[in-house]
């Protein structure tokens, strides 16, 4: 891949809008980003591997746990610097941005929000600081949009819980020390467990023949009469609302990422048509290129000035989550379009991993499909709107 020359476009001087923390955070993350994913990203999404030497640096810009507080081990901030450390990833890559998300959205803030005591100081500094990788489970092979009609399940055994199921399209599952799993009790409830590697029964498959996210490790959850110890159920929160609750933070975070993606596609876009030549001229001359460049930009721009808002309502615990969903799939498509028009910018030079574009436009087809599909956001917007359910 080539030298990462990646300039952000701020073209309505946003930075105006941020402290001078949110500053602080999204500078470390961008050098971090170039230092240490650009150079190598290419080659792994070649070779479909997760990059695991990423881990310790994730850890270290923040990325694992940015608003979890500080006695956890998570970095205390607020709602903007978590939005902003996800677009730096995922200006360099969906997958990396995916690592992260699950980590702090999935697994820490359950963890955090749903757990005890015990738990929280038993599993948060070990996932802040990188040395313990987590993954969440709630899609199942016949339960994708529709997590209610989960079958995986519990009994409750006197001095254990048995669980038994299969989860499958779970980042992170092939590497991951725990599981945050979604499963229903005897009585049709829904509760996260606690799964961690080596309990017997409990495997984790690889997915393997992935276009898309070839940098992140995805996998099935297996549970095959796993005795799960009772201190591992997540005591403070049960029923559907917890694991959709997850998702509303990783969702807000997807919603920051896809402006990354979709800020490199633009960037390496406008500097390759002010060099390429054609007919004696730059293409960006061309009014075809220079239309593909300002829609691109004023989408840009758009995504951003509604990403920011909602992350003001968000460190004002006023977000709603058809806010939250209306941002994740406004900036998803956003991005996949930016993606394609780009990616037409640079010709055939597009296609090439000598450039970011073609990997950004196949790991945004599993953006745009995970943590609810894109048809699914509509419907919950036209809930929120009508009042009327899609669902039932
Ligand atoms: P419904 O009856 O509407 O709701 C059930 C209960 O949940 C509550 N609720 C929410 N709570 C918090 N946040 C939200 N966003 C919530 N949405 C609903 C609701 O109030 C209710 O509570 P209660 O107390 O009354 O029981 O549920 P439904 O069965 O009709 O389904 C609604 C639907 C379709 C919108 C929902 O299930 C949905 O969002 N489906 C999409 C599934 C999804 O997003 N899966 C994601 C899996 S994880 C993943 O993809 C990780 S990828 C990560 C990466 O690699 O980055
Ligand atoms: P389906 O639900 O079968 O949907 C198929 C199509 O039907 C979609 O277009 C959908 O929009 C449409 N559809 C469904 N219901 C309706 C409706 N009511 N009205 C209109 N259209 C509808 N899950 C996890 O739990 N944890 C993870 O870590 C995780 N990571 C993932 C990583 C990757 C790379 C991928 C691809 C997926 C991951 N997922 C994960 C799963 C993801 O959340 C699901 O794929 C997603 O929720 C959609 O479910 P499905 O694939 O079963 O599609």
């Amino acid at each position: 891949m080539r030298p990462d020359l990646f300039s952000a476009p701020d073209y309505y001087n946003l930075d105006e809008l941020l402290t001078d923390e949110h500053k602080l955070v999204r500078e470390a993350a961008r050098k971090w980003v170039k230092r240490e994913v650009s150079p190598i990203i290419e080659t792994y999404a070649q070779k479909s591997k997760f990059p695991k030497q990423l881990i310790k640096g994730l850890s270290e810009i923040g990325a694992f746990g940015p608003y979890i507080p500080l006695e956890y081990g998570g970095a205390g901030l607020d709602q903007i610097s978590y939005g902003l450390l996800m677009q730096e990833i995922e200006r360099g890559d969906s997958g990396i941005r995916s690592t992260a998300s699950v980590q702090s959205s999935l697994v820490m803030y359950p963890i955090w929000k749903y757990g005890n005591q015990e738990q929280r100081e038993k599993y948060l500094p070990k996932l802040a600081s990188g040395e313990w990788i987590g993954c969440f489970g709630l899609t199942e092979p016949d339960h994708g949009s529709n997590p209610s009609g989960m079958v995986t399940n519990f009994k409750d055994q006197g001095d254990h819980y048995l669980l038994n199921g299969a989860k499958m399209w779970i980042s992170n599952a092939p590497i991951a020390q725990i599981a945050i799993v979604w499963a229903k009790d005897e009585n049709d409830r829904v509760h996260g467990l606690i799964v961690e590697r080596g309990m017997a029964g409990f495997s984790t498959p690889k997915t393997k023949n992935k276009w898309s996210l070839r940098t992140s490790s995805t996998g099935e959850l297996i549970f095959d009469n796993v005795k799960i110890p009772k201190t591992n159920i997540l005591p403070n929160k049960s029923g559907l609302g917890a694991p959709l609750g997850c998702l509303d933070s990783a969702r807000y975070g997807i919603a920051w990422g896809a402006i990354g993606a979709a800020m490199d596609c633009y960037d390496t876009a406008l500097r390759y048509s002010q060099e390429r030549m054609q007919f004696g001229k730059p293409i960006g001359q061309f009014q075809l290129q220079q239309k593909k460049l300002a829609e691109m930009i004023t989408e840009i721009t758009k995504a951003q000035l509604l990403t920011w808002r909602l992350g003001v309502l968000k460190n004002e615990e006023k977000a709603t989550s058809a806010q939250i969903s209306m941002a994740k799939r406004n900036n998803v498509e956003m991005a996949i379009n930016c993606a394609r028009e780009a990616r037409q910018i640079l010709g055939g030079m597009g296609i090439s991993g000598e450039y970011s574009i073609m990997r950004h436009a196949m790991n945004l087809e599993s953006v745009i499909t995970y943590e609810g599909t894109h048809d699914i956001h509509l419907l919950i917007t036209g809930l929120d709107i009508t009042g009327l359910n899609a669902f039932k």
